[in-house]
């Protein structure tokens, strides 16, 4: 049974507490039945439309506009925890539409978010391309206004999450307002949009739906711009101020699994006559695991009540919790499967599998060497 004394922790509120009882009950009663990982497509769609039907996707793309990121962090720590493609599957709803909730019009919310929070239309993020992944200023996809009143959109994005089996993307594209940064504009683009096509599936360590995209001649209506003309980067950057927290709290759950695993290892497991855990090398190791992801859940929860708390920014917040957390599951994980001996890299067991779904999260929505930026920044400014 993992930890949940964190739950008595000052940063949630009641419904914060019932929350987590509910998708955690869901979650074991559910998401096994929904999960093949020879087949991450069917299994995300499944997971999608059954996270719909039980109303936590409401989380993900909020009516009011308004994000409970201590809720969206719990959701995820919990999905976590039980198998990365059910966190996988709710996460992608809400950064594939947060530029919609954040920046999006009132028509352009109403046209997608319902069909999202129903389970219905499967969401994503597209911002990377192969020049552009860390140096998002540098985005080259070109925007171009044409004179019957669409945008034409030509280029390429990469490691795009539900890529081929999205209903939508949200692309940033160049619009060219201005050099880097200050060029850069949102646009929503249906999958089924002539001229975007999948070029190529990619396959990872740790399955789930990825694409590289290829937009050519690719025309979307004026209006489907997503907030003003010039302002992507920001929309994108307040996307990620969100979500990063929220990678951290996936970590997190996959951490807390790894301890689970690690006790009872510890505890049944007998060597030179006695449980693994009456050797002090041994006591010393969980002991730096148990601190490890108390650190890291005081930085999510941090970010998260920060955020929840009115804090128009949580940049520096998130940075850190998004670099504290995956950094700490990454090594509580490790010394998981050191404490499983064989058995730690046997594949399919659980420290196996989370070994290698971890070493994502320390690179995408910003790798920890960028999160180290990003807060130097912050406090320098
Ligand atoms: N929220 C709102 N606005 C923000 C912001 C944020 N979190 N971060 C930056 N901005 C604004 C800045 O204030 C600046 O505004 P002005 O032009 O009005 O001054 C503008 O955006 C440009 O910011 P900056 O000069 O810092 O841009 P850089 O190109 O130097 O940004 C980093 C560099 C590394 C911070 C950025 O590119 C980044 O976060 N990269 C990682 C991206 C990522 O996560 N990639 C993974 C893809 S998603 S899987």
């Amino acid at each position: 049974m993992p930890d949940r004394t964190f739950l008595d922790w000052p940063f949630f509120e009641p419904r914060h507490r019932d929350l987590a009882a509910e998708a955690d009950a869901w979650a074991a009663r559910t998401v096994p039945a929904l999960v093949d990982h020879h087949d991450v497509d069917g299994s995300c769609r499944r997971l999608v439309a059954a996270l719909g039907e039980a109303g936590f996707l409401h989380y993900a793309a909020p009516e009011d506009g308004r994000f409970d990121v201590r809720a969206l962090c719990l959701l995820r720590e919990t999905f976590a925890r039980h198998d990365g493609l059910a966190d996988f599957a709710f996460a992608m709803q809400g950064l594939g539409t947060g530029a919609l909730t954040l920046a999006g019009s009132p028509a352009q919310r109403e046209a997608v978010l319902p069909g999202v929070r129903a389970g219905r239309r499967i969401a994503a993020f597209a911002l990377t391309e192969p020049e552009a992944g860390s140096d998002v200023a540098q985005i080259a996809l070109a925007a171009v206004p044409m004179p019957d009143g669409t945008v034409r959109l030509d280029g390429e994005k990469t490691w795009i999450s539900n890529g081929g089996i999205a209903d939508q993307y949200v692309v940033f594209a160049r619009s060219g307002e201005a050099p880097g940064a200050r060029g850069l504009s949102a646009y929503l683009v249906p999958a089924d949009t002539p001229g975007l096509r999948i070029a190529e599936r990619l396959d990872t360590i740790a399955p789930h739906p990825l694409a590289r995209l290829l937009f050519e001649d690719c025309r979307v209506p004026a209006g489907n711009r997503i907030g003003e003309a010039g302002a992507g980067f920001k929309v994108a950057m307040a996307t990620l101020d969100v979500f990063r927290a929220t990678v951290g709290a996936a970590a997190l759950g996959f951490a807390r699994r790894a301890l689970d695993a690690a006790l009872q290892r510890a505890q049944n497991r007998r060597l030179f006559g006695a449980p693994l855990a009456a050797m002090q090398l041994t006591q010393t190791s969980l002991a730096e695991m148990a601190t490890a992801i108390d650190t890291a859940a005081l930085h999510v929860y941090r970010a998260a009540w920060t955020r929840d708390s009115g804090a128009p920014r949580i940049t520096r917040e998130a940075a850190m919790a998004k670099m504290v957390a995956t950094e700490a599951a990454q090594e509580v994980i490790d010394r998981a499967v050191q404490l499983h001996g064989g058995e730690g890299v046997r594949s399919g067991s659980v420290p196996e599998t989370l070994y290698r779904e971890i070493r994502a999260l320390r690179i995408y929505e910003g790798a920890t060497e960028v999160q180290k930026l990003v807060i130097a920044r912050q406090i320098l400014a």
